[in-house]
């Protein structure tokens, strides 16, 4: 056998789903031929140019993080302050602020600023050892500023050393200009922008937000009935505040994932698990809010529901730049055990993305590594403000 390069003297979490627990090998190696692993698996003889000595080191697979909204501007600091001084996130955005300022502030910024704001976030994520990250549009929420930020995202994905999934999140808030119209906003999504991003290739999937303050379930039904037609899969912001009956929603359209889930109950749960539909844990909103009720994670556990982490990298409720520090808030506020965290951000995330050539190690899978100076995995977990990143591989490949 020969290879581009090998990895070495490494302990491996392949996560490889025929494998018990993360499929931990130790000691192990990774083979990589043209950016793609073409060996993972016990130390034997395998030729390469290049030898990389891991030294015990842990090897994961590239970490994901299956849910942001990387690309906005502005922040809303302000708005946390009067959080701080009791006021609700509800309130708030009935007051206009909320995602209405994000979008107000998207829409005035040009192209290069919008970059330049979202760099630093990003940047965060790839010295964490992220080399796959989603970001949702809508914060433009009109047809020229949503295709805007989706041809922006797309452009990172060029330029970013990094995989970028693309979102289209029209269904996110009424836009200014249709609150005496909430049909024709919903319209809009269906019969225009949802047919010219299908056409124009913008997006892998299509978002929306069911709540009170946002979209109903009909409303959302229609916005993925388009999708449908127009051959993009869905993904769903379900049961973060209410149970609207969300999680059951993206189920009845195959969705890839529903996200937040705090609501949903078990019937909710059982029906993702028929859909094949992955929970998406979002911590880093449930802490800014000041959530009480956590999601149930005993029920997608009974019920064998695959459970993903991500930052929910937003400026309103959740301004997290850490997909580790996600990972300690799902298991200390949600109890989620170390291998559910680390299985949330790699196998499972991917699936949440509709992919299957990262999230593991195993032959024909992108090279996509984070290398770790840790002794335990654990410890990926369990410190807060603490990156023990070694080393992290990715190729556009
Ligand atoms: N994701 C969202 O899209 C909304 N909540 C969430 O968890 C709100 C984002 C925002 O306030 O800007
Ligand atoms: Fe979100």
């Amino acid at each position: 056998m020969q290879a581009d390069r090998i990895f070495v003297n490494a302990r491996l979490a392949t996560m490889a789903p025929g494998l018990p627990g993360l499929g931990v090998i130790e000691p192990g190696m990774v083979a990589e031929a043209g950016g793609r692993i073409t060996y993972a698996g016990p130390m034997q003889k395998i030729e390469a140019p290049e030898i990389v000595d891991c030294a015990g080191r842990w090897i994961t697979p590239g970490l994901i993080d299956c849910h942001t909204h990387a690309v906005y501007a502005g922040d809303r600091a302000a708005e946390f302050e009067l959080r701080l001084q009791g006021a609700s996130y509800t309130q708030i955005a009935a007051a206009g602020g909320g995602i209405a300022s994000t979008v107000k502030a998207t829409r005035a910024a040009r192209d290069p600023a919008l970059a330049a704001q979202a760099l630093p976030r990003v940047s965060t994520l790839v010295g964490e050892g992220v080399t796959t990250i989603e970001i949702k549009s809508g914060y433009g929420l009109s047809l020229e500023s949503e295709l805007r930020l989706l041809r922006a995202i797309r452009k990172f994905g060029r330029i970013w050393p990094l995989d970028v999934a693309a979102t289209f999140l029209g269904a996110h808030a009424l836009p200014p200009e249709f609150v005496e119209d909430r049909a024709g906003y919903i319209d809009l999504i269906c019969r225009q922008m949802i047919p010219q991003i299908a056409e124009q290739n913008l997006a892998d999937a299509v978002d929306g937000f069911c709540e009170s303050l946002a979209f109903s379930p009909d409303e959302i039904a229609q916005v993925f009935t388009a999708a449908a037609a127009h051959g993009l899969r869905v993904k769903l912001h379900a049961d973060q505040l209410s149970n609207l009956g969300g999680a059951a929603l993206a189920a009845r359209f195959d969705a890839l994932s529903a996200d937040h889930l705090e609501y949903t109950d078990a019937a909710g749960a059982a029906a993702m698990a028929q859909s094949g539909t992955v929970a998406v844990m979002l911590p880093g909103a449930f802490y800014t809010l000041r959530e009480r009720q956590a999601p149930p994670i005993a029920a997608f556990r009974a019920h064998n529901v695959p459970m993903a982490v991500a930052t929910d990298m937003n400026p309103g409720t959740s301004p997290l730049s850490s997909l580790l520090l996600a990972m300690n808030m799902a298991a200390t506020l949600f109890q989620m055990t170390v291998e559910e965290c680390l299985l949330g951000v790699t196998r499972h995330a991917a699936t949440a993305l509709g992919r299957s050539d990262i999230g593991t190690l195993a032959p024909g899978q992108k090279c996509h590594l984070a290398i770790w100076n840790v002794e335990r995995l654990a410890e990926l977990v369990y410190r807060m403000g603490y990156n023990p990143l070694f080393e992290r591989i990715w190729s556009r490949v």
